[in-house]
């Protein structure tokens, strides 16, 4: 498949149920570009709860082909998937940018990170399917093997619409589940754009269903009896919500959800460095990462030095049309989430932050927001320390040590992930001690996460267990301990 995609095109948008391309019934969903609203990107009617049922219907009456099918054939699917994701990934960096906001070159990473994903699982299948143990009576062994869970449901947050959506298909579908997934109904067009690449890959129909709408379709998903497991990224309110649900109903979730992820500079850290990463940690795809750096803690010695190169870079900070190559950052999701912002930014405000750094965004959209430095006086409750904003902005806080400065990286109901910067390896050892996160970087940023290895966050950042790598076999996966016996 190598589609050319115009700037005037408006794509139709088609929900996927058991190998059909269909029209949902529901309302009309209208994907538009926040940078600029009058560009319209795709329509359609989106999915009802009646498709909902079909989606899980089709998922359940292909569950065992799928589940049967050589785990290296399933992986096949997933390495031709890939290439089709590949060969697109100018086109659908662009949409993406368009469609979420990010720039094009963030874009088009995500579009190849989405690739490099499904390659990765694909080779998943020539690995280790389970363990093999000593048996304490004599003439037996005691097997461990895997098996799918069966019909998973997939629901998908707007601010990675193909690498979050890929990293939790992926793992699904090459264990051996037929996969119901609800991406966020602000970027539909990404996910038809990856529900493409696995039609034609040549999945079996039923394999993936695609239902598009808005998040109440989640309660039919997750009060659906055919659903075997959910996986989830979004808010830890709506998380909590459909953990509750799932364990009403007996059902295994993993969710990931918020962050405010602190960056920890030291007196000693290399400052140059640490500047370029807590500003790429912080404003690179404009905040709207559960990874991001929203929290920075600077000890004393450097705090002045740090703020003056940080607003420095800032000032170069070029905000503006995404796909503009010259543009470091576009707008928010949308012009809701950017007027939500700036009222916590308001409130910050109003509780005794003092504003360090405001960028100019006048004359651009109302999705755009001021990438912004707030400074607030250590120990004291303020908004933008205490709550996840998603967006371009960041709460700084002073420490006298460096046991105050990762007593404040952990003062957050929040645990995902944490950045340090120190040359000293004493300290290192120490914050991986002492800070308590589900991620933690030593001189790199906040954000990021490789395929091969486990994702998600302590606190209230993570339930269940987490993704990726090994772990997502732990999830995708049930045991069956077979005691092997001659007769
Ligand atoms: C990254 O940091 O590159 O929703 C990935 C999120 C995370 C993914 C972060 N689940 O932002």
């Amino acid at each position: 498949m190598t589609e050319t995609i115009t700037q005037t095109d408006v794509v139709p948008l088609r929900l996927l149920i058991d190998g059909q391309w269909v029209e949902g019934t529901g309302r009309e969903l209208e994907s538009s570009s926040p940078t600029n609203p009058n560009q319209l990107l795709a329509a359609g009617g989106t999915a009802t709860e009646a498709d909902v049922h079909s989606a899980m219907a089709a998922a359940r009456q292909a569950a065992a082909g799928w589940a049967a099918t050589p785990m290296a054939e399933r992986g096949g699917y997933l390495s031709r998937a890939a290439a089709i994701i590949t060969a697109n990934a100018d086109a659908w960096g662009t949409e993406l940018a368009r469609e979420e906001g990010k720039t094009f070159t963030e874009g088009r990473g995500e579009v190849l990170r989405a690739a490099q994903i499904f390659t990765y699982y694909s080779a998943e299948s020539d690995r280790l399917a389970g363990e093999v143990f000593s048996s304490p009576r004599r003439g037996e062994q005691i097997l461990v093997t895997r098996k799918p869970l069966g019909v998973v449901a997939v629901i998908t947050p707007f601010n990675f619409p193909i690498a979050i959506p890929a990293w939790k298909i992926a793992p699904a579908l090459v264990f051996g589940n037929t996969v119901v997934w609800k991406p966020a109904s602000s970027v539909p067009l990404l996910a038809l754009r990856l529900a493409q690449a696995l039609v034609g890959a040549g999945l079996p129909a039923g394999v993936l269903n695609l239902v598009i709408g808005s998040g109440s379709l989640g309660d039919a998903i997750v009060n659906h009896p055919e659903l075997d497991g959910l996986t989830f990224t979004g808010s830890t309110g709506v998380g909590r919500q459909l953990a509750a649900a799932a364990a009403g109903a007996g059902v295994p979730i993993q969710a990931e959800m918020g962050g405010k992820n602190a960056s920890v500079v030291l007196d000693d850290a290399d400052l140059e460095l640490a500047t370029e990463q807590v500003l790429f940690g912080a404003f690179r795809s404009t905040g709207q990462k559960c990874t991001a750096t929203s929290r920075l803690v600077l000890q004393d010695g450097i705090a002045e030095a740090f703020l003056a190169r940080l607003t420095e870079r800032l000032d170069e900070w070029k905000v503006g049309d995404p796909t503009d190559p010259a543009v470091h950052m576009g707008p928010v999701v949308s012009a809701a989430a950017a007027a939500q912002i700036r009222a916590g930014i308001e409130a910050s405000i109003a509780q005794g932050a003092t504003v360090r750094f405001a960028g100019d965004v006048s004359g651009l959209g109302e999705a755009f927001v001021a990438p912004t430095v707030l400074e607030i006086p250590a120990g004291e409750a303020n908004v933008s320390w205490r709550d996840e904003f998603f967006g371009p902005v960041i709460s700084v806080c002073r420490a006298a040590s460096t046991a105050e400065a990762f007593a404040l990286a952990n003062d957050s109901e929040y645990g995902l992930s944490c950045a340090v910067f120190t040359q000293d390896l004493t300290k290192a050892l120490d914050a991986m001690e002492s800070i308590d996160v589900g991620i933690l970087h030593v001189n790199s940023e906040s954000a990021g996460a490789d395929p091969h290895v486990p994702f998600g966050g302590a606190k209230k950042s993570g339930y269940g267990p987490k993704e990726q790598g090994g772990a997502a076999k732990e999830f995708f996966t049930h045991t069956t301990t077979v005691y092997l016996r001659g007769a």
